[in-house]
């Protein structure tokens, strides 16, 4: 990667509030990790730890979002993956940090089938983190395990939403988008510009913590796999204790991926 590419990258998050970067793992260590993602999808905990959470049930319907949270905890293979320093790297340029931190990972699989039940609501992530105070040193990487084509249910992203501060209304269960898009309250004189972010297998993309994102449905016949990386740098500071901020010090729960 030359200068002026990683320039261009860093470019395009500050302008957009969000980018997306070569792929940051190859074709072997994607399939073995494929492999423990399905196994902790299937309940099997090969380090004997439950996650945090497992948002769907077994009887849910095929084409339900898959999302559990803190999967890393369950799995060795999934932490090790998730601790690759070409991510801690991407971040720190993108936003010019001494330390990158993971603080919260989810495991998202969208099942092929095309149904709104696949859906990812329109949102921005600051919303479910009251336990950071503002949005200094915070942002999220997405880290695709399979082709995530425009077909594919890839995020989609609201260019400049980022400079919008917290709004109101966003939720990621939400899958109606047209309905939910038109109770959003986009501030005055801002425009809503979505952009759908296409990856190739162990591509990434980088979003800030008030970039507003959604996902529509699969098309492909077969699943949408991905990691996202809830992360924080050294400019972060704790507002109170919570889950996610109650274990920074443990680094199986929070890793710390760049150290200057
Ligand atoms: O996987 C998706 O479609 C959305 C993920 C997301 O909301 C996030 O990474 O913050």
């Amino acid at each position: 990667m030359t200068t002026e590419t990683t320039s261009l990258i860093v470019e395009q998050y500050q302008e957009n509030g969000y980018c997306a970067v070569p792929p940051v793992a190859d074709a072997d260590t994607i399939a073995t990790v494929i492999d423990h993602m399905d196994a902790v999808v299937d309940g099997e905990y090969e380090t004997g730890r439950p996650p945090h959470a497992l948002h769907f049930s077994p009887g849910d319907a095929p084409e339900k979002i898959r999302k559990v949270d803190q999967p890393h905890l369950c799995d060795d293979t999934i932490l090790s993956f998730i601790m690759r320093p070409e991510i801690g790297r991407w971040a720190a340029s993108l936003v010019g940090a001494r330390m990158v931190q993971i603080f919260a990972v989810q495991l998202l699989i969208k099942p092929p089938g095309g149904k709104a039940s696949g859906h990812v609501g329109w949102h921005q992530d600051k919303m479910y983190w009251p336990y950071w105070e503002g949005t200094e040193g915070l942002l999220t990487a997405w880290i695709a395990l399979s082709d995530v084509t425009l077909n594919s249910g890839p995020i989609r992203f609201v260019s400049g939403s980022h400079r919008w501060g917290l709004c109101e209304g966003g939720d990621f269960f939400e899958t109606d988008h047209e309905t939910h898009r038109r109770t959003l309250k986009v501030p005055q004189g801002q425009r809503w510009e979505e952009e759908a972010l296409p990856l190739a297998p162990g591509a990434a993309s980088f979003h800030h913590c008030l970039t507003f994102h959604a996902s529509g449905p699969n098309l492909e016949p077969y699943p949408r796999r991905s990691f996202a990386l809830h992360l924080r740098t050294d400019r972060a500071k704790v507002a109170r204790h919570e889950y996610y901020t109650q274990h920074l010090d443990d680094p199986v729960h929070a890793p710390i991926i760049y150290q200057e």
